[in-house]
């Protein structure tokens, strides 16, 4: 990307009122964090004093990516407007990012990948015992949702999925501190490439210092909410709700 474009881009996204940082809301989130309550609330309480949340994870090299990065979950969405995108190589995508913001955006790829981008390897860890390097490029989170205008009373977003198991709808949430950390991207590329349907085309979250299953693939929507109780079955995600995997998977 040149210089100027590069420019036009940041500036379309850090806009005005919009460069009010994260840090006072991230501050209020303790607050919330703190109050967190259930089975996790101690490994996310002690987690926290372990490692500062905003640490970044481990990068590694183009020598360590693993020769083939696996998949798992779901393969292939077969919902019939996810097929109709990927007929179309996905020229007709569009990401809503909605809840509580002040300007909703649908953003198609192309825009996606004219922000500033953000490239990193990083190791995928999945709960099911496997282990994964993959090289990831996309643009960071925080600065798309300040770009919608994230409500104060905003306090965890929702990534809502193309896919469904079994037909519940895969979805994944995770807090502020994650959302601004600036490891956490929407990888549109995998290995220098765009996403292999099967890791998650054209769009799929990477939240580095966290488990693999909330690294949401296939992403449609993404919503700001207040409170993870309506969505779901209401424990944040697809895991936690159909077999008690914690919300906090951090690493
Ligand atoms: N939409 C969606 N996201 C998902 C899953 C899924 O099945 N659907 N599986 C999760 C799990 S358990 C893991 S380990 C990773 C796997 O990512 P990969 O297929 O790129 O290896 O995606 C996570 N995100
Ligand atoms: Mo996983």
């Amino acid at each position: 990307m040149t210089e100027m474009s590069r420019r036009g881009a940041l500036g379309a996204i850090g806009g005005g009122a919009l460069l009010l940082g994260g840090c006072d809301r991230i501050a209020a989130t303790d607050t919330a964090r703190a109050a967190f309550l259930g089975a996790e609330g101690l490994t996310y309480r002690v987690q926290r004093l372990v490692t500062p949340r905003d640490a970044l994870a481990p990068e590694f090299t183009g020598a360590d990516l693993s020769p083939v990065f696996r998949a798992n979950g779901t393969f292939m969405p077969r919902a019939p407007d996810y097929q109709a995108l990927l007929a179309d190589q996905f020229a007709g995508y569009r990401l809503a990012v909605g809840g509580l913001v002040a300007r909703p955006l649908a953003i198609p790829l192309d825009q996606l990948k004219s922000l500033p981008q953000r490239t990193q390897i990083t190791r995928h860890d999945c709960v099911e015992g496997w282990s994964a390097i993959g090289q990831w490029t996309g643009p960071a989170l925080g600065p798309i949702l300040r770009h919608a205008g994230l409500s104060q009373a905003a306090r965890y977003i929702v990534f809502h999925c193309f896919d469904d198991l079994g037909g519940t709808a895969y979805y994944e949430s995770i807090d502020l501190v994650d959302a601004f950390h600036p490891q956490t991207i929407l990888a549109w590329a995998l290995n220098g490439r765009p996403l292999p349907v099967a890791n998650g085309a054209p769009v799929r979250l990477r939240v580095e210092r966290q488990l693999g299953y909330k690294h949401a693939k296939y992403v449609r929507a993404i919503e700001a909410v207040a409170d993870l109780r309506a969505i779901g079955r209401g424990k944040g995600g697809y895991w936690e709700d159909v077999s008690d995997y914690a919300w906090y998977a951090g690493l």
